[in-house]
């Protein structure tokens, strides 16, 4: 069994979709981050970086292996099935650029391109348009590497699966595929599973309806340093 550190947003969505392609056991456990889960003792321990998704993979002889950041969850999870990652070295070594590309690219640029477009002041357009510009930038990334390819690494992989969720929501986050022509076929490819499908209906009881209220804010968007070192014990 695997304990599943969750909550309903695309970062969530990419282990969740692997988890469902590979029809493991797991348990979702719902992280509230706008009530301040991420800072509980036991689940920093697992997580250092305040952040879901996590895993701990109770599946495994002797103790129970915890994971943190999506990437390296999706890389244990297809490492340890043999499943979704190529076989050999240098295809390995294609799913890991573009995992790293997605948690150092795609994903923060799309997260604050986010924040801004969600969160941000009235009239304050610098962030928004930086980000917007980073965000059109890597589906451009994209659009290149599906030329001549129906996934990111030609089959199917991890790689698709921590992409897809980010470029799903393209639309909320202002953007338009009508330049991306590939990646909008690649979306509708990957939506139509019956796995992805699935996933992005993970504890949809738990998404959010309205605003964040001041003390959601105040918990997402009032981090310091003393967030993770105020409660260790
Ligand atoms: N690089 C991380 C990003 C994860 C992430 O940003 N998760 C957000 C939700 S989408 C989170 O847990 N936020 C909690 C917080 O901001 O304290 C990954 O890919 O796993």
């Amino acid at each position: 069994m695997i304990d599943f550190y969750y909550w309903p947003t695309p970062n969530g969505w990419k282990v969740a979709i692997l988890l469902e392609e590979l029809g493991v056991a797991y348990r979702m456990i719902p992280v509230n981050i706008g009530k301040g889960d991420q800072f509980k003792p036991d689940f920093l321990k697992l997580s250092p970086n305040n952040r879901m998704p996590a895993i701990l993979d109770r599946d495994v002889e002797g103790a129970p292996v915890p994971v943190f950041e999506s990437g390296a969850i999706m890389f244990y999870l297809a490492e340890k099935t043999g499943r979704f990652v190529p076989a050999d070295p240098l295809g390995r070594k294609e799913a890991l650029e573009w995992l790293f590309w997605q948690t150092g690219n795609q994903g923060p640029m799309a997260g604050q391109l986010s924040h801004f477009v969600n969160y941000a002041p009235e009239g304050e357009d610098y962030g928004r348009e930086r980000y917007a510009a980073e965000y059109d930038r890597c589906l451009g990334v994209l659009e290149r590497r599906l030329e001549g390819r129906d996934y990111i690494l030609g089959d199917y992989s991890i790689a698709d699966m921590i992409c897809w969720p980010w470029v799903l929501i393209a639309k909320p986050l202002g953007a338009s595929f009508d330049a991306f022509p590939r990646v909008a076929a690649w979306r509708n490819r990957i939506k139509l599973r019956p796995a992805v499908q699935k996933a992005v209906e993970l504890g949809k009881e738990f998404r959010r309806r309205a605003p964040p209220s001041e003390a959601e804010r105040k918990v997402l968007f009032g981090q310091t340093a003393a967030s993770v070192t105020a409660n260790q014990d």
